[in-house]
């Protein structure tokens, strides 16, 4: 596969099937512990397991997935409420690397946003356009890959309930 890339083939070539369909939950070095199912190249459904936002789900959020060279792959996207994130994922090495831009109104009252966003989409805007939105909340940290698994892709069963709704240690198991 042809990887190195030049000014007049910028782009990688693609292979995504290392990522698409799997589901990872992981644990960032400030504690925070999350979970992600790359739903297809373009939509991520997550739960956020515990941290400052602990509580919070998501589903069909649209991401950019790109890879950047074998077996390292990027997600990008910006929420409805304003935040954006960056997450760089190594999974042969169980490594993840994410940078979460807080707007300043999630910062101060985080709780606005844990809940199940889908439901809530237009309030979400709301604050997001209320803000306040600076200074941005920058938090950049690694994580350990607990677990990674080939669940299938466009699979509406993997991320379908609450993170508070799940069996007991649901989110401790690892492989
Ligand atoms: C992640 C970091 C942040 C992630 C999601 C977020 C699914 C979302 C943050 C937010 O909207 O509050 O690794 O993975």
């Amino acid at each position: 596969m042809m990887i190195s890339t030049s000014v007049a083939q910028p782009v990688p070539t693609q292979d995504l099937a290392g990522i698409v369909g799997h589901r990872f939950i992981y644990t960032y070095a400030n504690g925070w512990q999350y979970e992600m199912y790359v739903k297809n190249a373009t939509t991520i459904d997550y739960r956020i397991h515990t941290g400052m936002v602990g509580g919070r789900w998501v589903k069909d959020q649209q991401i950019d997935l790109v890879m950047l060279t074998a077996g390292v792959y990027k997600v990008s996207w910006n929420e409805p409420t304003g935040t954006s994130v960056v997450v760089n994922v190594v999974p042969g090495e169980r490594v993840l690397h994410g940078t979460i831009f807080f707007p300043h109104w999630v910062e101060e009252d985080g709780s606005k946003t844990v809940l199940f966003q889908n439901d809530h989409l237009d309030l979400m805007r709301q604050h997001r356009d209320a803000g306040p939105t600076y200074p941005i909340y920058v938090v950049p940290e690694f994580a350990h890959i607990t677990l990674f698994e080939f669940v299938g892709a466009d699979d509406e069963r993997v991320i379908d309930t609450a993170p508070a709704d799940l069996p007991a240690g649901f989110a401790d198991r690892s492989n």
